[in-house]
C-alpha cells in the first residue's frame, strides 16, 4: 500500500481552536482555471477624494463633517448593527425552534490615515502604531462599558471582500454577547487549558517555531504563520511569543513589534500577486467580561481570498457549504511563497 504523503495524498487536518476539520487536495492545485475572474481596478486613487465620505473635512452620509484628521479617526457607525438602548426581554425556555434575544452593542468605523490612497503595508511604522494604540483605547473604553462583553477589532479590506469605500479603515463592533467564532475559539482553549494546563496557542507557536516550515515572518514578539490548519489559500495568523491575553497588554516594544509585523505581513502579501491584496483581518483576544481568560493569547487573523492571481479567487461554496472546508495549495507551500517573498513592497521597487 502506499506510504501517506501529506504533500500529495487527499487528506484531512484539525483545527485545534474551532474543533474543525479542513480537507486538503495537493494533487488538485495544478488543476485549469475557467471560470470567474475578478476585476482588479489598476486606477491610482488619488491622496484626497472630495467624493468619499471617510477622507478629512468630507461629510458623511448622516451629514457629519469629519474633522481635519492628521492620524486615524474613530467615529460611531451611522449605520450601526448594534444599538445601545437596553431592550425590555423576557426569554421563553420552552421555545425549541423559534429562539431570539435581543443585542446591545455599539458599532465604530476607524479611519486609519487620512490619506485616501494609503493602505497598511505602505504605511510607516509609526503611522501603524497610532492604530494600535486607538484600537488599544477602543478595546479599553469599550470594554469598561458594562454591558460589553467582547469587543472585535476587524478589517475588511477590498471590493472582493465586498468593502463598500478604497479609504484605508477598519471596524469595531462591541457586544454584550460572545460572538459565534469567538465563542467556539473560547470553549476550545479553555478545554485545553483545563486538560493541559497550558495555553494552547502558546504551545502550538513553540512547535512552529522549531519547524519553521509555516512561519512567513518574525521578530522578537510576534512570529506570522500560515496556520497548519489554513482553509483560505493565504491565510496567516500572526500571534504574540509572550502570554498575552489581550492588546491592551503589549509593551511598547511589542506594540511597535506588531506595527511592524503587520506591515512585513501585508507587504508580502501585495507584493505575491502585485496587487493591492484583499483580506478580511481581525484580532482574537480576551473577552471583556470582567473574567480572568489565562486560555486565551493575542492572536490576529487574516482570511484572503486571493488564490492564484490577483483576479483568481476561491469560493468556498458546493462541498464547502455542504460538507468541509476544502483547500488545494498545502499550507507549507503558501508559507514558503510569502516567505520567499520581499519585504520591500512592489511600488517602492
Ligand atoms: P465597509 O466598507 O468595510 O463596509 O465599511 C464602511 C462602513 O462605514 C460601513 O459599515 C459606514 C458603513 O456603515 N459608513 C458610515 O458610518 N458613514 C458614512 O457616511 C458611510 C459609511
Amino acid at each position: 500500500m502506499k506510504k501517506f504523503d501529506i504533500n500529495e495524498d487527499p487528506h484531512r487536518r484539525y483545527n485545534p481552536l474551532i474543533n474543525e476539520w479542513v480537507l486538503v487536495s495537493p494533487h488538485r492545485s495544478k488543476r485549469p482555471w475557467q471560470g470567474q475572474n475578478e476585476s482588479i481596478s489598476k486606477e491610482e486613487l488619488p491622496a484626497y477624494d472630495p467624493t468619499c465620505y471617510l477622507c478629512a473635512g468630507n461629510v458623511r452620509a448622516n451629514g457629519e463633517v469629519n474633522p481635519d484628521y492628521k492620524k486615524s479617526f474613530v467615529f460611531e457607525n451611522d449605520f450601526a448593527a448594534l444599538k445601545q438602548e437596553p431592550i425590555d426581554f423576557q426569554e421563553d425556555k420552552n421555545n425549541l425552534f423559534f429562539k431570539a434575544q435581543p443585542e446591545r452593542g455599539i458599532s465604530k468605523v476607524v479611519c486609519f490615515s487620512p490619506e485616501h490612497n494609503l493602505t497598511l503595508p505602505e504605511m510607516t511604522v509609526d503611522a501603524i502604531s497610532d492604530i494600535i494604540a486607538t484600537w488599544q483605547k477602543e478595546y479599553t473604553d469599550l470594554g469598561s462599558i458594562d454591558y460589553i462583553n467582547h469587543v472585535q477589532i476587524f478589517e475588511n479590506k477590498g471590493s472582493v471582500m465586498g468593502c463598500s469605500n478604497p479609504h484605508p479603515h477598519g471596524q469595531i463592533w462591541a457586544q454584550s454577547s460572545l460572538p459565534t467564532e469567538v465563542e467556539k475559539t473560547q470553549a476550545n482553549l479553555q478545554a485545553y487549558y483545563k486538560k493541559q494546563g497550558t495555553n494552547l496557542l502558546q504551545d502550538y507557536l513553540h512547535e512552529e517555531l522549531k519547524l519553521k516550515e509555516r512561519v512567513v515572518v518574525e521578530n522578537d514578539h510576534f512570529a506570522a504563520l500560515v496556520p497548519f490548519w489554513a482553509v483560505w489559500p493565504f491565510e496567516t495568523m500572526i500571534i504574540s511569543k509572550r502570554h498575552i491575553t489581550k492588546i491592551t497588554d503589549f509593551t511598547t516594544d511589542e506594540a511597535t513589534a506588531f506595527a511592524s509585523i503587520l506591515k512585513q505581513l501585508t507587504t508580502r502579501y501585495d507584493n505575491l500577486f502585485e496587487t493591492s491584496f484583499p483580506y478580511s483581518s481581525g484580532v482574537h483576544q480576551a473577552p471583556t467580561d470582567g473574567e480572568q481568560h489565562p486560555e486565551w493569547q493575542f492572536h490576529m487573523h487574516f482570511y484572503p481570498p486571493l488564490l492564484r492571481s490577483a483576479t483568481v479567487k476561491k469560493f468556498m461554496v458546493g462541498y464547502e457549504m455542504m460538507g468541509e472546508s476544502q483547500r488545494d495549495i498545502t499550507a507549507e507551500k503558501s508559507a514558503q511563497m510569502l516567505r520567499d517573498l520581499s519585504d520591500v513592497h512592489y511600488k517602492n521597487k
